[in-house]
């Protein structure tokens, strides 16, 4: 299996976690979003959106790689934990990533003629808006554990730990969302995370 991906993904990010935790062996394939390989021809013939990861959509090939592939579960089966497992990871995966994706930042950065701190600023303000919804839908439903799903790893911690790294990168204030950096450090203590992290990646720089 060939992952198109790169070492600061977050989409990318997820799926290696998943990969990692089916136990699937995979040959990363590095496509430069800051040097604009993604939007290459040759990319974009095999990518016409022009993003990473590939297939596409992480959310769309988790489910594929839990539907196919035997290992441990990303979702659970009975439906309702199925749709609040579903909803963690669209709270990161549809209301915070693409407001604050590369090309959402280059597009406010040039149109609004924002400088570094200001399109940081509205990261920051996605950053906390979502985070209020995950550590509320985890208050609400009260179905996490140890993970966002009891005692679980699934498809909802692979988007919240790459989610978390880059609000840390982008040193968002974490303090007000303890359950959510509570599951983090879970997370962080499973070589499926560890390994899949930007600093391990072959195309890290
Ligand atoms: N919703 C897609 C998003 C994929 C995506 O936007 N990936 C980012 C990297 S995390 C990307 O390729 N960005 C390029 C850009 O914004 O120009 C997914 O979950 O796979």
């Amino acid at each position: 299996m060939k992952l198109y991906t790169f070492f600061r993904s977050s989409a990318s990010f997820r799926v290696r976690i998943a990969l990692n935790h089916k136990g699937l062996k995979y040959e990363p394939a590095g496509v430069s979003l800051p040097k604009g390989e993604h939007l290459e021809a040759g990319y974009k013939s095999v990518n016409p959106h022009g993003l990473v990861p590939l297939l596409t959509q992480s959310l769309a090939i988790i489910e594929y790689l839990d539907e196919v592939y035997p290992g441990p579960r990303l979702l659970p089966v009975a439906p309702l934990d199925r749709a609040y497992v579903r909803a963690f990871s669209q709270i990161i995966a549809c209301e915070i990533h693409p407001l604050n994706n590369l090309r959402t930042r280059k597009y406010i950065a040039k149109t609004y003629k924002l400088d570094e701190e200001g399109v940081n600023a509205w990261y920051r303000h996605w950053i906390a808006e979502g985070f209020r919804m995950m550590e509320g839908l985890l208050a609400q439903e009260k179905k996490h554990g140890k993970y966002c799903y009891r005692d679980q790893v699934s498809m909802a911690d692979c988007c919240l730990v790459p989610q978390v790294f880059n609000a840390i990168l982008y040193k968002c204030d974490v303090k007000p969302y303890p359950t959510v950096m509570r599951i983090h450090e879970a997370c962080m203590k499973l070589d499926a995370f560890v390994l899949a992290q930007p600093s391990k990646q072959p195309d890290a720089a």
